[in-house]
């Protein structure tokens, strides 16, 4: 493929590109990562002819770069802590193949469901990626798309104007929870240097049975207690010294003196972990996809669809051979019954033993880290006052069937696979939503909108927002008022963060990027209850994005095949 034509617009010298991205031969043997001119690993600020303090919310480079990926999901079986249970997987993997890009590369996935066995459709969502002006390419199925019929494919396109670590995830139903989701790792300048890029890093929850089996009890009798967590994919089952202990640990070696850029991943359906690394120190460099002044600690907080980049510089060799690496779930959100137990090794040189340290002490919590930590953007952008704004209060309940369901001012989210919001609106960009409670018309352009979502119930949520990096701009206990202090002046900004238990969270965005936009809590049985409402935004301006023919055509391919197969939608859609 070639990648250094005359044809690249922009501001990058084309032979500043030749050198720097690498030749792309086939889709199997991926490029890890490629550099860029002027990053080095004391350097890591540079990036070509950009750098850490180019603003990336308003420019990226154009590197005329295409990334093609083909992803295909089939029905498995897999035993990751040893136990045999029946899956779903990307490319036969979980978590499934690692999508890398640089930043301003164009990225095009091809995604083909064959999951044959369990008939699911299925949509793939980019989590946290812009999608600037790129709406359709979203992934949610009854949002911008019909479910992709099994024997189908869907193409997604879009630019990658941000850079960092994230990850996609199915859209439909509970499969990303089934095993559907992969990281993504967009190459571009960082906050702090580094020696070397360990890549991504997945922290999952797990359980013997299904999320589909373990749905029936989340929405009669609550969030079931789930058996186990993976490391990247992997953990024991069973005490260490039991005959009857399955599967292995994830493990790792470090050299003394060398420092490590890890990519965290919350991908579980209902933990809030604690993640740390038994006597080192972690500096923080990333929230979401968004750079930060780097800060250290030990124990980090992780809530479910944020992600976190972290530096570890390997100062312990002389301390131990080998390390715990614990992500804990915390007991005040979440139930695992092998929370001790969600471990992995760190070792210096070659020996590899079962590590005696001791973790760092901490009090169990599901907050945020921007609860006990400054986390501040590095690129500063301030808030303006509100030109919109609407205040929400999260409740649950049982509806007329006596199954759970969250609901936002009394609404429960609920939309249908077959007619998604994008067709209605491309269709008749006059369509009224003023009667649906779950819809929020934001016509205006650039209007600084603000949203406050409030509980009274001791469950924190985490809140995360497509299409958009929000502005947290409080985020407490109690109860919002007109007297509650926000904070305007670079306030943390990423794309999810955690309502607390008992609490509020006020979010702010500018209505800078025309589309259908969700958001939701991340927590996958909530999302399945239909904690989640969406935005249209700029509806004037949505059709002109969209391919229209291609979305009739993918609704009526999946029409054909749910009435073929009678299928039944017992959830909120998303
Ligand atoms: C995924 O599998 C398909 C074949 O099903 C293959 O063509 C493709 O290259 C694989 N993708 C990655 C990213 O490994
Ligand atoms: C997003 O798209 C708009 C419209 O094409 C463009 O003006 C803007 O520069 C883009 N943003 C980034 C960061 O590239
Ligand atoms: C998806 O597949 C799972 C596993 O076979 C099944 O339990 C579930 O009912 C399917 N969901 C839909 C909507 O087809
Ligand atoms: C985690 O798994 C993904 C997918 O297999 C892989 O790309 C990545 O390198 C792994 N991370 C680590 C730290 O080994
Ligand atoms: C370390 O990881 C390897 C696979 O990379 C695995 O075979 C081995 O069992 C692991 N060690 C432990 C102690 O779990
Ligand atoms: C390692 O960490 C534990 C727990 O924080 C602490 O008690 C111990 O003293 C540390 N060991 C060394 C050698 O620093
Ligand atoms: C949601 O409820 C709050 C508090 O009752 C109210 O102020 C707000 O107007 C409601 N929003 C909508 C869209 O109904
Ligand atoms: C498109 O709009 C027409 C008229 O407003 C309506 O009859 C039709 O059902 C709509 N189709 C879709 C797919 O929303
Ligand atoms: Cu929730």
């Amino acid at each position: 493929m070639l990648y250094c034509s005359n044809t690249i617009l922009g501001l990058l010298a084309a032979s500043s590109l030749c050198s720097s991205v690498p030749s792309y031969s086939s889709p199997t043997s991926l490029q890890p990562r490629a550099s860029c001119s002027g990053n080095t690993a004391t350097t890591r600020s540079q990036w070509c002819d950009f750098s850490i303090d180019t603003d990336y919310t308003t420019d990226a480079p154009d590197t005329g770069v295409t990334r093609e990926y083909w992803l295909e999901l089939t029905d498995v079986t897999v035993a990751p802590d040893g136990v045999s249970r029946s899956a779903m997987a990307v490319n036969g993997s979980i978590p499934g193949p690692t999508l890398f890009a640089d930043w301003g590369d164009t990225v095009v996935v091809h995604v083909t469901n064959s999951l044959t066995t369990s008939q699911n459709g299925t949509s793939i969502h980019f989590h946290g990626i812009r999608q600037n002006y790129t709406n359709p390419n979203d992934g949610v199925s009854a949002i911008t798309q019909c479910p992709t019929a099994p024997g189908d494919s869907t193409t997604y396109t879009w630019k990658a104007v941000q850079y960092g670590s994230t990850w996609y995830h199915s859209h439909f139903a509970l499969q990303a929870w089934e095993g559907v989701f992969g990281g993504i790792v967009i190459n571009g300048p960082a906050t702090a240097d580094y020696d070397e890029d360990l890549g991504i890093m997945f922290l999952n929850d797990w359980s013997h049975q299904t999320a589909d089996e373990l749905y029936v009890e989340a929405e009669t009798s609550g969030p079931p207690t789930l058996d186990n967590g993976l490391i990247n994919g992997t953990n024991i089952f069973g005490s260490d010294g039991d005959a009857d202990q399955t599967g292995y640990r994830f493990n790792m070696s470090f050299t003394e003196e060398s420092s490590y850029r890890l990519r965290l991943v919350n991908g579980a359906i209902d933990s809030h972990f604690k993640f740390s690394i038994d006597n080192h120190t972690l500096t923080v460099i990333a929230s979401d996809l968004a750079p930060i002044e780097p800060y250290t600690t030990t124990v980090l907080d992780i809530g479910m669809g944020q992600r976190y980049d972290i530096i570890i510089t390997a100062d312990q060799a002389d301390t131990a051979d080998s390390f715990w690496l614990r992500a804990i779930p915390q007991s005040a959100c979440s139930d695992n019954s092998n929370a001790d137990n969600i471990r992995g090794i760190i070792y210096y040189g070659d020996t590899l033993s079962t590590p005696t340290t001791t973790g760092y002490t901490y009090t169990d919590s599901c907050a945020d880290e921007t609860q006990s930590q400054t986390v501040t953007p590095y690129i500063s952008q301030s808030v303006s006052s509100a030109q919109w704004n609407d205040l929400e209060a999260a409740t649950v309940g049982f509806n007329s069937a006596g199954l759970f369901k969250w609901y936002l001012n009394s609404t429960t989210m609920l939309v249908d696979w077959a007619d998604p919001t994008l067709l209605q609106v491309y269709n008749d960009s006059a369509t009224d939503f003023s009667s649906a409670e779950s819809v929020f018309a934001l016509d205006t352009a650039n209007q600084w909108i603000y949203f406050v979502i409030e509980t009274t119930l001791a469950v924190p949520h985490p809140i995360h927002l497509h299409g958009h990096d929000f502005y947290v701009l409080a985020q407490g206990s109690g109860t919002y008022s007109a007297s509650t202090t926000l904070q305007t002046t670079n306030p943390p900004r990423r794309d999810t963060a955690m309502l607390p238990a008992s609490g509020f969270l006020v979010l702010s965005f500018v209505t800078d990027n025309p589309g259908v936009w969700l958001m939701h809590c991340h927590i996958g049985w909530h999302t399945a209850e239909g904690f989640a409402v969406q935005f249209v935004e700029r509806a004037g301006e949505i059709a002109a994005l969209v391919d229209g023919s291609g979305l009739a055509d993918g609704c009526a391919a999946w029409e054909s095949f749910a009435d073929g197969e009678g299928v039944v939608q017992e959830d909120s859609g998303i």
